[in-house]
């Protein structure tokens, strides 16, 4: 039986244990139904860190709203849907409709005469590829002058009941201040359960502005990740941190011909000119100083930024001949393309393993508040497979990894960090094999392995976290060996 199997039982088991209590019952079959439901992801972060802005990048449209009114308050779900429409959730199971508007080719939703502090939540239905299979969750901010509103995202990830929680996280963070670490915390905490954190990756937010718009921008942003990166060591928590500029990732999946024709004349300016019409965002949009209209050039800026009108036109100059070239350039130096690569990664390919576990996390939070006989022992049972299903051991390694090293060669910690899925959960991945390898090649590669990870584990010249990551390495080949591999 999969993990997830047993998981379904337990729950259903416990669920028929609790027929008497109406609530819990209808808790547990929320935390079952869940199961089924696309992975939901939650954008955390200070406030204008950047996450709706980021948000819109992950789905290639513009659908959250950036402005500071009421409704970048509220938490906001993103799910799929035929059509779009949004509905804000207040008094406890109160809807209304509200209205989508575009003021000044900026999105807003009117919450009309709601205020932020009235809605539990807005859920906005959209028709978007990315949300098929993952809810997008965006959230206020933390350090929101209003607290009850920054009180909302914690609880948001830390939810009494299971409905409303995140199964992994997307923490943006433009420095590494104090409510930073003590949120991603909190998280650790919530998120991961005692038993670890699972399911969050860090992003330096707005990336573009670190170097001050200069063109190393990115390199910038990279060291700052890596610093980061250690830092977060402290807590535990993050699996990666990677430079993201979302606002040059939205601009160039949006990138029209007008502007990709603006860029094209800006490349033909002398430097010295350019460098001075682009010593701020003001300047580059006064009347006069450029070939381009003034109008489209205060449009360009705005969705570009000065960073990202530098790149677009070094790459016209470069040779980039028509838009979806330069958008395509322009995605990949924004640092989305990575970041979409983690999150699958570290998310999407984990999917039923993340959900498992927040369902696991939730069904002891149940049992824990209303407590029965049997409570104990499915407790117990649940526990037993927090601590056991591999797939989490892995999470966990892969998070240490980033900022651990095991004492390994070189080579070693590469091959170790395939084989517990850090590249591809799928067996050829883990392995190093070519995709079309056939099953006894890979049995063989993964036998190969078992033993190679079992005597290292057992070398008696390791330290305790060497000789553990080893285990679980050794582990994870067992699972390729004893294919069909095993998903949660
Ligand atoms: N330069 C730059 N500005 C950004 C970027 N992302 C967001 N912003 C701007 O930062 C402000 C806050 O962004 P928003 O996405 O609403 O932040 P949120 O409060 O975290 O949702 C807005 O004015 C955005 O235009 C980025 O990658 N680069
Ligand atoms: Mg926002």
């Amino acid at each position: 039986m999969t993990a997830l199997a047993e998981a379904r039982a337990l729950i259903t088991t416990a669920r028929s244990a609790y027929s008497i209590d109406t609530y819990a019952a209808a808790s547990l079959t929320e935390v079952l139904d869940r199961l089924d439901q696309p992975l939901r992801v939650a954008l955390a972060g200070s406030l204008k860190a950047g996450k709706s802005t980021l948000l819109n990048s992950l789905v290639g449209q513009d659908i959250a709203p950036t402005d500071a009114t009421e409704c970048t308050k509220v938490v906001t779900w993103y799910r799929s849907g035929a059509t779009p429409s949004v509905t804000a959730w207040y008094d406890g199971d109160r809807a209304a409709h509200v209205p989508v508007q575009r003021r000044d080719g900026r999105l807003t939703f009117d919450l009309g005469d709601l205020t932020a502090s009235q809605v539990d939540r807005l859920e906005v239905e959209w028709p978007a590829r990315t949300l098929t299979h993952t809810t997008i969750i965006d959230t206020p901010g933390t350090s929101s002058l209003s607290r009850d509103v920054s009180a909302r995202t914690p609880s948001m990830l830390t939810p009494e009941n299971s409905s409303s929680g995140a199964d992994a996280v997307v923490y943006l963070l433009r420095t590494l201040n104090a409510t930073d670490v003590s949120f991603l915390g909190q998280i650790g905490a919530h998120v991961g359960g005692e038993s670890g954190p699972l399911g969050v990756v860090g992003v330096v937010s707005r990336a573009d502005e670190v170097g001050a718009g200069r063109m190393d921008a990115m390199m910038s942003a990279k060291d700052v990740a890596a610093r980061f990166a250690s830092e977060l060591e402290a807590t535990g928590l993050c699996q990666a941190v990677v430079p993201v500029a979302g606002l040059l990732a939205l601009a160039a999946e949006t990138l029209r011909q007008n502007e990709f024709d603006a860029f094209s004349t800006l490349a033909q300016v002398p430097d010295q000119d350019l460098q001075l019409a682009m010593l701020s965002a003001d300047r580059f949009s006064r009347p006069g100083l450029l070939p381009v209209d003034p109008a489209l050039r205060a449009s360009i800026v705005d969705r570009f930024g000065l960073f990202g009108i530098r790149m677009a036109v070094t790459l016209v100059k470069l040779g980039v001949r028509d838009s979806p070239t330069l958008a395509a350039e322009l995605v990949e130096r924004s640092g989305l393309n990575e970041l979409r690569s983690v999150i699958d990664v570290q998310f999407g390919q984990r999917a039923d393993q993340l959900k498992l576990h927040s369902a696991l996390v939730a069904l002891q939070r149940i049992l824990e508040a209303r407590p029965i006989g049997q409570s104990a022992a499915f407790r117990a049972q649940a526990g037993r497979m927090l601590a056991d299903v591999h797939g989490f051991q892995e999470l966990r390694l892969l998070g240490r990894l980033r900022s651990t090293a095991p004492k390994l060669p070189e080579g070693d910690l590469a091959e170790l960090q395939r084989l517990i899925g850090g590249y591809g959960i799928d067996a050829a991945a883990r392995l190093g094999l070519q995709p079309d390898a056939g099953p006894a090649e890979r049995r063989e590669s993964a036998l190969v392995s078992v033993q190679k990870w079992r005597r290292l584990s057992e070398h008696p010249l390791l330290d305790q976290f060497t000789s553990r990551a080893c285990a679980v390495a050794a582990r994870s080949a067992e699972g390729i060996a004893a294919a069909p591999p095993v998903r949660a």
